[in-house]
Order: structure tokens, then sequence, then C-alpha cells
């Protein structure tokens, strides 16, 4: 039996928007991922895989040869470089903004900016882009609180309907990028696996063609 293909995705938006893409092609998982506990799961095709992974550990799986593909977030990809990987696709999936916010009245401008963000790489080099230096404040999570308390200037995180913010009494202050999820692909397995990988890329840049 040839090698298997192995797949990775990251439970939650990136799962539940991938599936779709996938099915057309006959690739569907045999349990439930989102209530499985098993993170190798078979699917219909005996040829391929999927392995759950965290979000931003879908690079570091695909560029070391722990899979041969995976769905990955672009911010993802921006803030940890997407070395050693190919990303041939823009699958348009969960789709969102990368943005600076703040309260209304936060000023960019002046004296030197606090921003609170697990983008630190991304940010950095935004504002330098813009000539600013930062002081970075990297946060994990819930960075819409760093305003409020007092801890940061601005945040840069995520931003879909602006609830989050909105929920917060913050606002979006300046876009950095438009962000989707990106087909990503190991670099050997795209020359040694060619066979399988090319028309897999094909048939899903198809059924992504055929959406929009
Ligand atoms: O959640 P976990 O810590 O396990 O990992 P994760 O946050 O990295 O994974 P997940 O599944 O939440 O996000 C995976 C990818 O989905 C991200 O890397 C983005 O590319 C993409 N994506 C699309 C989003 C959003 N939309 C999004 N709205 N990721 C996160 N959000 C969060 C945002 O951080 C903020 O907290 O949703 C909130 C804002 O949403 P609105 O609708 O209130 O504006
Ligand atoms: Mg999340």
């Amino acid at each position: 039996m040839p090698e298997m293909l192995t797949i990775a995705l990251s439970k939650g938006r990136i799962l539940e928007q991938t599936l779709p893409l996938l099915r057309p092609l006959g690739i569907e998982p045999l349990e439930d991922p989102e209530r499985s506990r098993n993170l190798v799961l078979p699917t219909t095709d005996p040829a391929v895989r999927l392995i759950i992974v965290r979000a931003t550990d879908v690079p570091t799986y695909v560029a070391g040869g722990g899979a041969d593909v995976g769905v990955a977030g672009k911010d993802v990809l921006m803030e940890q470089g997407g070395h050693g990987l190919y990303e041939p696709i823009d699958l348009g999936i969960a789709r969102c903004r990368l943005m600076v916010a703040g309260h209304p009245d936060a000023s960019l401008e002046g004296r030197r900016l606090r921003v609170a963000t697990k983008f630190v790489n991304i940010t950095r080099r935004h504002f330098a882009g813009k000539g600013r230096q930062v002081d970075l404040i990297k946060l994990y999570g819930s960075m819409e609180l760093a305003p409020l308390v007092g801890l940061a200037d601005v945040i840069v995180d995520l931003v879909d309907t602006g609830n989050t913010l909105r929920a917060n009494g913050l606002e979006p202050l300046e876009q950095i990028a438009d962000i989707s999820s990106r087909l990503v692909v190991n670099k050997a397995s795209m020359k040694l696996r060619h066979r399988e990988i090319k028309p897999l890329l094909g048939r899903i840049a198809d059924v992504v063609a055929r959406r929009d």
C-alpha cells in the first residue's frame, strides 16, 4: 500500500470550512472531528488521513513533514514567516481582517504607543514600515482587555464582525491586512509525491473557483 497522504487541520472554523472543500473530492472524516478525541482521523479515501493540531502549529507540522498538506490562516503564516512551505492556493475561507484597534479617541500619532497583541512580528513590521517604534506587549488571548485596563494604548487583532471590539468599547482604527486561509504544502512532498499532490491541488482549486 502506498504511504498515506496526511492533511493537517485545526478544530473550529478552519475545520468547519475546509471539510466542504474536501467533500466533493470524496474525502470525509470517518468520525466527527469536533467530537472525537483522536488526533489522527481516517477518511472515506483510504489513501488520505486528517490530523488535528492547533491552528498555530499547522505550519510547523507541514514544514517538518508531519503532514504533507495543511490549512493555515494567512495571519499565522505572516507571523511565523511561512518558511519551508509552498502556499499554492488561497482557499478564501475563515476570512477576517488584521486590524489596529483601540478606543475611538486613541491617537496613533504622537508619543510612543504601547501595542498589545499576539502578532508581535506583524505588528513590529507594520509600525516600523510607518517609521514608528512601538512598545510591544505580547499576549496570548483576550487582547481587547488590554486597553480597557490601561495595559496598552491599542491592540492588533483579527476582526470579523467587529462585535468583540464593540462589546469592549473599542473600534477598528487601521487595517493591516485582509486574511483568509491558505493551503500549504510540504516542499519535499510536493516533489516526491507530485503524482498524488498535483491532482489534489487541482481539484481543490476547482472547488474553490466554483464557489466564487
Ligand atoms: O482558538 P485557539 O486558541 O485554539 O486557536 P486560534 O485562535 O489560533 O484558532 P481559531 O480557530 O480561533 O482561528 C483560526 C484562524 O481563523 C485564524 O488564524 C484566522 O486566520 C481565522 N479567523 C477568521 C479568525 C477570525 N476570523 C476571528 N474572528 N480567528 C480569530 N477570530 C477571533 C478574533 O481573534 C477575535 O477574538 O474572533 C474575534 C473577533 O471576531 P468578531 O466577529 O467579534 O469581530
Ligand atoms: Mg481562537
